[in-house]
């Protein structure tokens, strides 16, 4: 295995110093001994914590990754046959020039430590060239690069006593490591590194418009459960911020005992059309800044009144927030078309002046990942006299676009949020699976397994893939 690693040809030895005093070399036991520690604790809380079937899918494709870095010889293809208990994996050279010009990869599978149905971990080490003959910048950028490209669970440096090693270019190099934690031998970072260090998290999502125009049965239709009350009154139902919470629990897979809660606080706030700005602002700068929603969902339905000063004043606090901005056309069938497409316009016309529309589509627009706007039909529309019937419209695909939009921890929110939408999981499946890459097979067998409550397995499958592309 090779990179483009730049050499410039090894130093001569009147170059040869010792440095090493400076040095934190780590002995090939005490190596030894983390490594076997910590993979064995990895399979058991594994092991305990997760779907064996998953299990099985994670295991395929986990393999730890650690490099070693260090001037030529100075044992770094000893240190890694040490390590794998005296298998002379890597090679060794008695001359004076060293073996290793290019990246070299070993492996080891961990076949001493197999429980029953748990595939082999594997273990990669790269041996990397000396860097002390690289040019400086172009060696410490490679190097660095190099470290995040295979996201090593550890970097063994090496030196020996007597040779040469220059730590101008190895110290911003540790630092770098240092700041990625790639020093920690974690558990978590087999599964990614964002949700197993934090142990609760907290989002909100922010839903306004104007009275009657269908938040609170949108709320409900994107949960898949009655969270917020309706009327079909002329009075308005909700006429404080309420807010709904969603307490969600995902088991964590590096420790046996513990989870990450997700809590969602979904607001659902009464008709703002007679809200001064001050109070918008005064309200809103609470929910939408302080607690940064993950998304703002702003509503407005055919015929109804809105003030576009006020959704301005939104959509630009949320844009400066990184706050992602659903401009929604709800009730869609109570208008006419010509109002309804009036209110698309109205959301259309602001959000280009924030980003430029960049595509449409299952009747969405996007403004690349800071906004979307759409209609939809929250429950059956139905008018006895003009023999009118019209389905829930808009929902499912209104849910995928908001998971295309949105990255990481608030992605993963999001999936919390409609994880008892069976509608959405049992509909949109196969576009959730092509998005997030999620092997068929597994899938198949899960869905054999528990049925119908998809969303239980497709959740933590949707976090592998999220949190592995950190
Ligand atoms: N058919 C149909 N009816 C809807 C839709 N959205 C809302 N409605 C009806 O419109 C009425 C008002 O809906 P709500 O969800 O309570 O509206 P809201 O905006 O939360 O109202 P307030 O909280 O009082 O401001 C209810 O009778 C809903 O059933 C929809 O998409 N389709
Ligand atoms: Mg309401």
């Amino acid at each position: 295995m090779t990179t483009s690693f730049e050499r410039l040809g090894l130093n001569s030895n009147a170059d040869l110093v010792n440095t090493s005093t400076n040095m934190t070399v780590q002995t090939k036991e005490s190596t030894i001994s983390s490594l076997h520690g910590k993979t064995s604790q990895i399979q058991e809380n594994l092991c305990k914590d997760y779907y064996s079937t998953e299990l099985n899918h994670i295991s395929e494709k986990l393999q730890f990754n650690i490099i070693l870095m260090g001037s030529p010889r100075v044992g770094k293809n000893q240190l890694i046959n040490a390590i794998c208990n005296g298998e002379n994996k890597a090679e060794i050279s008695a001359s004076l020039n060293s073996c290793t010009k290019d990246v070299t990869c070993y492996f080891l599978e961990d076949n001493q430590q197999q429980m029953p149905g748990v595939k082999p971990f594997r273990v990669n080490f790269y041996d990397t060239p000396g860097i002390e003959s690289w040019t400086d910048q172009g060696g410490t950028t490679a190097m660095r690069k190099f470290i995040e490209e295979k996201d090593s669970v550890c970097v063994i440096y090496c030196a020996a006593p007597g040779t040469f090693a220059d730590l101008a270019q190895i110290r911003p190099i540790l630092k770098f490591c240092q700041e990625k934690k790639y020093f920690e031998l974690s558990s978590a970072r087999i599964c990614g590194r964002m949700p197993f260090e934090k142990k609760s998290f907290q989002f909100n999502i922010a839903v306004c418009g104007s009275t009657c125009v269908g938040k609170s049965t949108l709320v409900n239709a994107l949960c898949g459960k009655e969270v917020a009350k309706t009327s079909s009154s002329l009075c308005s139902t909700t006429n404080e911020i309420k807010k709904y919470v969603l307490n969600r629990t995902c088991q964590s897979v590096n420790e046996a005992s513990s989870s990450t809660e997700y809590t969602i606080t979904v607001w659902d706030t009464p008709g703002i059309e007679s809200w001064t700005i001050d109070n918008v602002q005064k309200h809103f700068t609470q929910i939408m800044v302080e607690s940064t929603p993950l998304c703002m969902i702003y509503c407005a339905s055919p015929g109804s009144f809105a003030r576009l000063d006020q959704l301005k004043w939104l959509v630009e606090t949320c844009i400066k927030s990184n706050i992602f901005c659903a401009l929604v056309c709800t009730n869609k069938y109570s208008g006419g078309s010509k109002q309804r497409a009036e209110v698309l316009k109205d959301f259309h016309s602001l959000l280009t002046s924030y980003h430029a529309m960049t595509r449409e589509e299952a009747n969405i627009k996007y403004y690349g990942n800071v906004a979307l706007c759409t209609s939809v039909n929250s429950i059956i529309y139905e008018d006895m006299d003009y023999g009118v019937r019209k389905d829930v419209e808009g929902i499912n695909e209104l849910i995928f676009a908001i998971i295309t939009s949105l990255k990481d921890d608030k992605l993963v929110a999001w999936c919390y949020t409609i994880a008892e939408n069976e509608s959405f999981w049992l509909t949109m499946r196969d576009k959730v699976v092509e998005l997030f890459n999620i092997s068929r097979p597994i899938l198949e067998e899960l869905l054999q397994k528990h049925g119908k409550d998809m969303a239980k397995f497709i959740i933590p499958l949707v976090m592998n893939a999220v949190f592995k592309k950190l």
